[in-house]
């Protein structure tokens, strides 16, 4: 597909020599990060500043192209990928930084800047950015607040929603709204950051984000803790967030994925024996929380085997049989991603059923279950289904809705869940999305083809 020659030379005139067309250069960016979702675009144009975005936008809505907005193409959902012909909007040259506003705790950042230079940016004023991930050299801002991603220090920081004080975004009117003061209490109607947030490129294009920034811990302590079952780590879990205040992560692992993360990566299993279930939990203060956690863990039932580290190598290395689950699972294949949330009551029962639940769909089928169970938060991911085979999905969110859970806890809607928005939103709540939708970008050219259902409410 190409791009008719009058609507290169209006984006060129508007980007410059930064609209790619060549088709190899442009297939780099069509394809998800697990390879099951893949489409195809005539350009990726990669604007320099939110005015560049702006006329970028004006172009498109001129000519009636769609575009999809991307950062580090690391999302799981089929969101960020133009699945339907669209124009790549690539942030990446977005990469401006103030420098870090000390009296505030606040820094305003380019939407193509890395959650990992963020955080070196952050470290290096004696700050810190609460958001953080295993994607974090790739992923970027921009794309994390598109998404509210969420990561591994939700459970102390919350997810990027709460992280954004500010906002700048191009509407699909072309217009720009700049609201980037930082101010803690703006009690002057719609939070224009919460909106945005986690409307996954529907409504505006960000281009900037105020972001708030944490005290830094000086000591960090991690333990992998071994359980015999899942009630018994999660009770564990619920010990811990009511015990220990400098909890930063709470996450969960079995056996089978902590052994395939061996296989693959050839790292050795932690214990000398095999568990069923892995709990890893990391502290983090001003002061030593060592003697704090150990605390807690010495009042955990039921613990099978414990290791704790404080030295940054080796918890490293506790962390990598949980952080490398995404690569090694990927390794068998473009999974299915199922990333939903369940009330903490309810987390050990659905543990429980959902493998047996994929396997009535799919003998076949291989379920992989990890991830933040401190925010009531489970990875499902089922390796061994056709891309677009979609009944174990539809058994997955089904189980999730009746025991009162939601379908996405941090990785969006995107296109994959857009069929079962319904199991978690009301007809009242998607139609109140889409009159805000076709207000915001009323010729619907700004990732049209995710979150809501192209049928109906
Ligand atoms: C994580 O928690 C990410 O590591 C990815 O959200 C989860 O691969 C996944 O399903
Ligand atoms: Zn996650």
């Amino acid at each position: 597909m190409t791009l008719p020659g009058p609507v290169l030379a209006q984006l060129e005139d508007v980007v410059g020599p930064h609209v790619v067309v060549d088709p190899e250069v442009i297939a780099s960016s069509t394809t998800d990060w697990t390879g099951r979702f893949a489409g195809r675009s005539p350009a990726v144009v990669r604007p320099g500043s939110t005015e560049e975005v702006a006329g970028v936008v004006a172009v498109c809505r001129q000519r009636g192209l769609a575009l999809v907005p991307q950062g580090g193409n690391t999302g799981l959902v089929g969101g960020g990928v133009p699945l339907h012909g669209e124009v790549i909007l690539h942030l990446g040259r977005l990469a401006g930084r103030d420098s870090v506003d000390q009296s505030a705790g606040q820094i305003t950042v380019g939407s193509g800047v890395t959650l990992a230079d963020l955080q070196q940016t952050a470290r290096t004023a004696g700050w810190s950015y609460g958001v953080d991930m295993a994607s974090r050299h790739s992923a970027t801002v921009g794309g994390s607040v598109a998404t509210n991603a969420g990561g591994l220090r939700v459970i102390r920081y919350g997810a990027t929603r709460a992280q954004v004080m500010g906002l700048e975004a191009v509407l699909g009117t072309g217009a720009v709204v700049s609201h980037l003061a930082g101010l803690i209490k703006d009690n002057t109607g719609y939070d224009w950051p919460g909106l945005v947030c986690g409307s996954e490129g529907t409504l505006a294009v960000v281009t900037r984000a105020r972001l708030r920034l944490v005290p830094p811990a000086n000591h960090r302590t991690v333990a992998l803790l071994a359980f015999p079952s899942v009630p018994d780590a999660l009770e564990a879990a619920g010990l811990f967030r009511r015990s220990l205040p400098p909890l930063e992560a709470c996450e969960l692992v079995l056996g089978p994925g902590v052994e395939l993360v061996g296989s693959v990566t050839g790292v050795s299993p932690p214990f000398a024996g095999r568990h069923p279930v892995y709990l890893l939990v990391e502290v983090a203060d001003r002061s030593d929380p060592t003697d704090a956690l150990a605390e807690a863990v010495g009042s955990v039932r039921h613990v099978s085997d414990v290791a704790v580290a404080t030295e940054p190598v080796r918890r490293a290395e506790l962390w990598h049989h949980r952080e490398s689950h995404t690569a090694a699972i990927n390794t068998l294949g473009p999974p299915h991603k199922l990333d939903v949330t369940l009330p903490h009551g309810s987390l050990a029962e659905f543990i429980d059923r959902v493998p047996d639940e994929v396997a009535t769909v799919e003998p076949g089928a291989r379920t992989w279950l990890f991830g933040h169970v401190g925010d009531g938060n489970i990875h499902v991911n089922v390796t061994g289904l056709a891309p677009h085979d979609e009944r174990v999905d539809d058994a997955v969110f089904r189980l999730v809705a009746e025991l009162g859970g939601s379908i996405s806890a941090e990785h969006g809607i995107g296109t994959a869940k857009r069929r079962w928005l319904h199991l978690s939103r009301s007809v009242a709540e998607r139609q109140a999305f889409r009159s805000i939708k076709s207000a915001l970008d009323p010729d619907g050219i700004l990732n049209p083809h995710v979150l809501l259902a192209s049928d109906g409410p």
